[in-house]
């Protein structure tokens, strides 16, 4: 590997940093996480955390420790708004054992009510000594055809988090690198959703990244319609479909519905 590369990678590692980061760092003659640690000026409040946890942050997530976030998480959604479900996406609904993060998607049954909702979740979460880190992200709102050509990125309201996840002493036996370790820093994605576009959220998120990416380019190629993490476009008749669940989307795509677990293309 070129040398440039080789610290481009491990700086990429770390929480918050980007490519153009790295780059810039070993221009200015940074190689290690020592380094860094001796440059805290150089660094984001995101990347100092990032630093601090990088062990952990580079450790795989486990399914076991999903099981205990998701309760903890629809413990404080539950108590910021009765009835709001939490739902888990990404790689672990897609069935996989192991993740870098774990992703959740949160919704209410009725359009609107889901307005608020964030702050008041990562308070109660905040309360219970659950969160290291979190960065919230405004929804970005736009016009419904705007956000239709949006292929990428999409503009739900969002916290990057980092939980301090406390651990079963039972867990701290199987070979950990940390053998007393009661808590571990995992990262995770809370997004929130209106019911209407949850559907899409929920599709998207699950991902993987290449399966979107092709169901995406098929949609448009084939159909002549724009799907992405807010809804599925008619361009020509200017119109949404209206959708209920992920099948309908497959549906109106004329494809035969595909399980999570068959989408980690
Ligand atoms: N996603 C998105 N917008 C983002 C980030 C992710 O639409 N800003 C989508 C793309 C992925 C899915 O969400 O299909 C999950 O993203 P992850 O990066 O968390 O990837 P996975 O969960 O599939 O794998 P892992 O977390 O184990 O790396
Ligand atoms: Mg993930």
């Amino acid at each position: 590997m070129h040398k440039a590369a080789k610290w481009r990678q491990l700086f990429t590692q770390i929480f918050g940093v980007g490519v153009r980061t790295a780059d810039r760092w070993y221009r200015e003659g940074l190689r290690t996480l020592d380094d860094l640690r001796e440059q805290p000026q150089k660094l984001t409040q995101q990347q100092k955390v990032g630093l601090q946890h990088h062990r952990d942050l580079s450790t795989p997530v486990l399914r076991s420790d999903v099981d205990a976030l998701q309760q903890a998480v629809e413990e404080a959604v539950g108590q910021a708004l009765p009835g709001a479900t939490v739902t888990l996406t990404g790689g672990f609904r897609r069935g996989k054992l192991q993740g870098h993060d774990v992703d959740f998607l949160i919704t209410h049954p009725k359009e609107g009510q889901e307005a608020g909702l964030l702050p008041r979740v990562m308070r109660h979460l905040q309360d219970q000594g659950l969160i290291l880190y979190h960065q919230h992200q405004h929804s970005r709102w736009e016009s419904p055809t705007r956000l239709a050509q949006q292929s990428h990125m999409d503009a739900f309201e969002r916290s990057f988090c980092i939980f301090r996840l406390p651990q079963p002493p039972a867990a701290a036996v199987g070979g950990s690198t940390r053998p007393c370790a009661s808590w571990k820093a995992v990262r995770v994605d809370l997004v929130v959703a209106p019911i209407s576009q949850f559907p899409f959220a929920l599709l998207g998120w699950t991902g993987s990244k290449l399966f979107q990416r092709e169901l995406r380019r098929f949609s448009r190629k084939e159909k002549g319609l724009w799907l992405n993490s807010h809804g599925l476009f008619d361009p020509e008749q200017k119109t949404f479909f209206h959708v209920t669940s992920e099948e309908d989307i497959f549906r109106h795509l004329g494809l035969e519905y595909l399980p999570p677990e068959q989408r980690n293309a």
